[in-house]
């Protein structure tokens, strides 16, 4: 029995778990991931999340642990912490949030009493639920002021932050986001922060990895605190970071995080954060960001030539936001629609959108993990054109839709092929 528990694999011992990672496997390998704030980890980093570690229970911080045997769990994290640190040229980083969310929450917790103000970007205009939307504890707990983005050029509209400071009176301003496919003027937004005694807050957790490649500004010179995910460009454990410059603000926020909002850690995925932070440190990641960028700007160029209009009139980061009204659809029946061709994405909303998600025109796209699969310029120029086809026989007769739809589908099967994952 004890021999069993400790040498039978999934696949022996539980074929129901077995089978449904190895359905999303090869859900994983047979369909073209456009969603942004998806990635493929490395397979070290798999050793790494799945490992024994997760057996060890730690509260506290490395030296200064709750539990006795803790001696690997410091080796882990402080390589964690030491390796964000140098990644992102700061002082300081808890690795122990364990997702952007609390990581925002322990900001949150570390600075806010209830009822205080906070300025951050509307949801609709690119921001995140953890920022201040109304079902999200943020919403609830805090009163939210948001700014949101120029009708016409669809990036902040930085004079309506000043004039909401200015009024408001924030504790806490936040950039940063889900959805916003534009480099945020860190340097401005700070001065704002400034002039109202404001904290400034940067949730970097889209383009975290684009800052640690080098081809995206860092918001650490002007944030006061910097908060992300290691997931998304950062491909590499689901969880987050926080990270300052700041003694002062770190000394609030380590308790915050733990024991404030969070009880031990979950050193499996604090070693999984460790190897993707060390692959990031490497020259191989900073061609990877350069091409994740370059890839998202091909992308958003060639669905503009098939006449998609594309939020900001295109990207510097990862994320494209496609208003799918431009052809004739919604952001749900883009989303069904693609994935009749095992193109992957997800419904968005675009600024100024409903608030109903059914009605919302928006579509997300990101070049992250087509990137780290391999695709290319060329791969990239064929999947934009797929999507624009695909958007345009929604309307055919049922007999072209379904030629055109088998023909891209076919073209995904080859290019899903060409480039396999966890072979
Ligand atoms: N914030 C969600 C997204 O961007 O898809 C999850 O990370």
């Amino acid at each position: 029995m004890t021999k069993a528990y400790f040498n039978d694999h999934l696949e022996k011992r539980d074929p129901l778990i077995f089978n449904a990672l190895e359905g999303e496997k090869k859900r994983q390998q047979g369909q073209i991931e456009l969603i942004a704030s998806e990635n493929s980890v490395s397979l070290a980093s798999l050793d790494a999340i799945g490992s024994v570690i997760t057996n060890k229970t730690v509260e506290g911080y490395p030296g200064k642990r709750f539990h006795g045997g803790a001696d690997f769990a410091d080796i882990v994290e402080q390589a964690a912490i030491d390796r964000a640190k140098e990644l992102f040229g700061c002082e300081f980083a808890n690795v122990q949030p364990h997702s952007g969310t609390q990581a925002n929450q322990a900001v949150f917790f570390s600075l806010l009493q209830p009822g205080d103000v906070v300025l951050s970007l509307d949801l609709a205009a690119g921001g995140h639920l953890s920022h201040g939307a109304k079902p999200n504890q943020s919403g609830r707990w805090f009163t939210i002021v948001s700014y949101g983005v120029d009708r016409e050029t669809g990036r902040i509209d930085y004079d309506n932050v000043e004039t909401l400071a200015q009024e408001h009176k924030p504790k806490l301003i936040i950039s940063g986001g889900s959805s916003y496919p534009r480099e945020i003027d860190f340097a401005r937004m700070r001065k704002i922060a400034d002039a109202v005694g404001a904290t400034y807050l940067v949730d970097m957790a889209h383009f975290a990895g684009l800052v640690a490649a080098g081809v995206h500004p860092t918001p650490l010179p002007h944030a006061d605190i910097v908060t992300c995910t290691t997931t998304k460009t950062l491909r590499g454990a689901r969880g987050g970071l926080i990270l300052t410059n700041r003694e002062d603000l770190f000394k609030k926020l380590q308790p915050a995080v733990f024991p404030g909002v969070q009880g031990s850690a979950h050193l499996a995925t604090i070693a999984g954060k460790a190897v993707c932070l060390g692959e990031a440190l490497t020259d191989e990641f900073k061609v990877y960001g350069a091409n994740v960028k370059a890839n998202a700007q091909l992308l958003a160029q060639v669905l503009q030539k098939r006449g998609v209009r594309i939020v900001s009139g295109g990207t510097d980061t990862h994320v494209v936001l496609v208003d799918v009204s431009s052809k004739g659809l919604t952001g749900q029946q883009a989303q069904d629609a693609l994935s009749t061709i095992n193109v992957t994405s997800n419904k968005n909303p675009i600024p100024f959108d409903s608030p109903k998600p059914s009605e919302w025109k928006g579509l997300r796209l990101g070049s992250s993990a087509g990137t780290t699969r391999g695709f290319g310029a060329a791969e990239f120029d064929v999947i934009g054109n797929l999507i624009a086809d695909i958007f345009d026989v929604q309307n055919a007769g049922e007999a072209t839709r379904t030629r055109v739809i088998d023909r891209c589908k076919a073209v995904v099967a080859d290019l899903c092929a060409k480039f396999p994952i966890y072979a």
